[in-house]
């Protein structure tokens, strides 16, 4: 598979192109236990070890906030009273950090504490407490509630930006990261390519095999162009049978992507029941900052649609770059050009 080459870019967590797989295996839930005893530390461990839990262990809040950025688990025992970073100041960072805050935190507070740090906790974000000593039944119980509300908010959150359809992301989103992206670009003044893509003629797939052909289709572009994206690329389909591409780069890279795009699809023919069908689409593309030195991603979009638009009229299966004098071109919608 061709390769765009790799651009110097600010060190940010990397955002796959699609959302990860619905169908989450029923894992081992993951204790990380944060704390300034050791024997705490050992003990839990212990205790969950042995009703098939994973747990790991972290001395100290500093620690505790790298095991917790690192390693992702599903559930935080987390002690509020340390030295150096206390319990409530971990929470209050993990909470603030993207990669963090949807892992629930259960405060584990000596005898002593006082119904306003239980009331600051919990409004610092954490989801429970559990009083030291105590009862090993309970906790367990309060563990696997919190992981069972992790993990349907997960899901929740994953199916909330994913295309039930194609399983690539929704165009709820792309307008969410491409707004992220448009930001991220000008800041550390990079180039961005936004390249739409509209299947030709798909209306007759539908006309002539069904629907559920129609359905086929979509499923068989949104895998191609899976295959053909970077990780760091955001594609997500649009609507109807219209995608969209978000990827690093400048005019260029944009169109050499549409390229191998359009190539990929008009040389994968579909399988459908009875046979096999060809299938082509349509491009356009722009770029920031050259075609958008200002305005806003419904702008950026606006722009790679009037490309697209032109790409339809002039033939369809071909890619076109946005120009300015395109905006001039009036005509005959391509829909109706095309009956
Ligand atoms: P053009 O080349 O100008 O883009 O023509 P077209 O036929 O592709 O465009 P048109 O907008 O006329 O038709 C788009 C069709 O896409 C009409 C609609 O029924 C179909 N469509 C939209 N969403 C879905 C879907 O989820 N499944 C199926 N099977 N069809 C869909
Ligand atoms: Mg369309
Ligand atoms: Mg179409």
């Amino acid at each position: 598979m061709p390769k765009r080459q790799a651009r110097t870019q600010p060190q940010e967590t990397p955002k796959p192109s699609t959302p990860p797989q619905l169908e989450r295996v029923t894992a081992t839930v993951r204790v990380l236990i944060i704390d300034d005893e050791p024997n705490v530390i050992q003990s839990l461990s212990d205790i969950l070890k042995t009703h098939d839990m994973d747990s790991l262990g972290a001395l100290y809040g500093e620690e505790g906030i790298r095991l917790a950025m690192e390693e992702s688990p599903d559930v935080i025992l987390l002690d509020s009273r340390m030295p150096g970073i206390s319990g409530f100041d971990v929470c209050t960072i993990l909470k603030e950090e993207e990669r963090t805050t949807h892992i629930p935190i259960i405060f584990l507070t000596g005898r002593d504490i006082t119904e306003e740090n239980i009331i600051r906790g919990l409004e610092l974000g954490a989801y429970d407490y559990i009083t030291k000593p105590y009862r090993v039944a309970e906790l367990l119980s309060r563990i696997r509630v919190m992981a069972r509300i992790k993990f349907a908010e997960q899901r929740a959150r994953e199916l909330s930006v994913t295309d039930e359809l194609t399983g690539l992301y929704n165009r709820r989103f792309l307008l969410q990261r491409l707004e992220e992206e448009l930001s991220r670009a000008r800041r550390y003044r990079l180039p961005l390519s936004c390249i739409m893509l509209d299947l030709d003629y798909f209306k007759r797939v539908n006309d002539d095999h069904g629907h559920q052909a129609g359905d086929q289709v979509l499923r068989h572009v949104a895998e191609v162009l899976r295959r053909e994206c970077r990780k760091e690329d955001i594609l997500a389909r649009y609507g109807g049978e219209e995608f969209t591409v978000v990827i690093s780069g400048d005019e260029q890279d944009g169109r050499g992507a549409s390229e191998r795009f359009r190539h990929r699809l008009e040389t994968s023919p579909v399988a459908i029941e009875g046979g096999t069908l060809t299938i082509t689409a349509s491009f356009g593309v722009a770029c920031y900052p050259n075609h958008l030195p200002e305005g806003d991603m419904n702008a950026f979009l606006h722009l790679a649609d009037i490309a697209l638009y032109h790409a339809k009229r002039t033939g369809r299966n071909r890619v076109v770059t946005y120009t300015p004098d395109l905006e001039a071109e009036k005509g005959p919608s391509p829909q109706t050009e095309a009956q």
